[in-house]
């Protein structure tokens, strides 16, 4: 077993305010599933062991990063949110990549929040796992030696609602190496799934992975309220299919580096293209007057 995960999870004292109650987490003591596990019961403050829980190359799962109060918190706040159908990868934009069609299989509703913002314990709590988990098993993320914290954005977290027959069925990537759209610059991906699994029927998440005789493998990932689904944007194909009955609720949070994707980076190199000369380095001729 892999326990991991520091004290750096939720804050304790953070104030009450108005969104939901979001940025405060319950005082009293709580155990985790790896603390049970161990027969230990701790505070919120060192609640923040969770465990590995199945590996693989490309993905692994982390079970137990919020527990049965963090999930009550959690559900609290998300009432507040109005899930919206989500937008298909070829509406709306004008990138002509060939991806963005096969992207098109998508049947759900959305709402998108800002973690650090809106509910910094949860942001905190995943940031944690982006950290400990996803960037120790595929290092991308640059670390700030000051703070140990990962030198990255996060990307608005995404609020999944699938009833019945509705689905994510398009094998996709998050982010593409070679795409050219802001959400390309993703590098690490983690699925929080926020539905016990009695609530629903269906609904799996599943990665494509290499089989035996080169050929291709679908597998259904086990997840339950408060296990996270860790993988790197750029690698992982996935998707979800149909849920049968009852509804099956996700968050899905990014962590990004502008640097990997070439829509940022031809951002910045125009930008540095527009920008003025510092007037020390402005050409000047014999008269002082400035040449181009
Ligand atoms: O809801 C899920 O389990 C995953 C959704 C997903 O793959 C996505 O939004 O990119
Ligand atoms: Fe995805």
């Amino acid at each position: 077993m892999v326990l991991v995960g520091s004290g750096a999870g939720p804050r304790l004292h953070a104030p009450m305010t108005a969104t939901g109650g979001c940025n405060s987490v319950p005082r009293r003591r709580f155990r985790t599933k790896a603390s049970a596990g161990l027969g230990v019961s701790t505070d919120a403050s060192s609640a923040s062991a969770f465990r590995v829980s199945q590996r693989h190359t490309d993905y692994v799962v982390a079970e137990g990063v919020l527990d049965t109060e963090m999930l009550e918190k959690l559900e609290q706040f998300l009432k507040r949110k109005r899930p919206q159908p989500a937008k298909m990868k070829n509406e709306g934009g004008n990138s002509d990549d060939e991806r963005k069609a096969r992207y098109n299989d998508r049947d759900s509703k959305v709402s998108w929040f800002n973690a650090r913002t809106e509910c910094s314990w949860l942001h905190d709590r995943l940031a944690e796992v982006a950290r400990t988990v996803a960037n120790v098993e595929w290092p991308m993320l640059q670390v700030d030696p000051t703070t140990g914290q990962l030198k990255c954005d996060y990307e608005d977290t995404q609020y999944a609602v699938y009833g019945p027959q509705q689905h994510f069925k398009a094998w996709h990537q998050d982010a593409y190496a070679d795409g050219h759209d802001p959400e390309d610059a993703r590098q690490i991906t983690l699925v929080v799934m926020i539905s016990n699994k009695k609530d629903y029927t269906g609904g799996f998440l599943q990665a494509k992975l290499p089989g035996p005789d080169g050929k291709q493998i679908a597998r259904s990932l086990r997840l339950d309220a408060g296990d996270v689904a860790v993988f790197p944007a750029k690698r992982l194909v996935h998707r979800v299919t149909s849920v049968k009955t009852g509804i099956r609720k996700t968050l899905v949070f990014w962590a990004s580096d502008k640097v990997s994707c070439h829509y940022h980076r031809d951002l910045m190199k125009k930008q540095e293209e527009v920008v003025p000369r510092p007037l020390s380095q402005t050409c000047v001729d014999r008269l002082g007057i400035p040449c181009s």
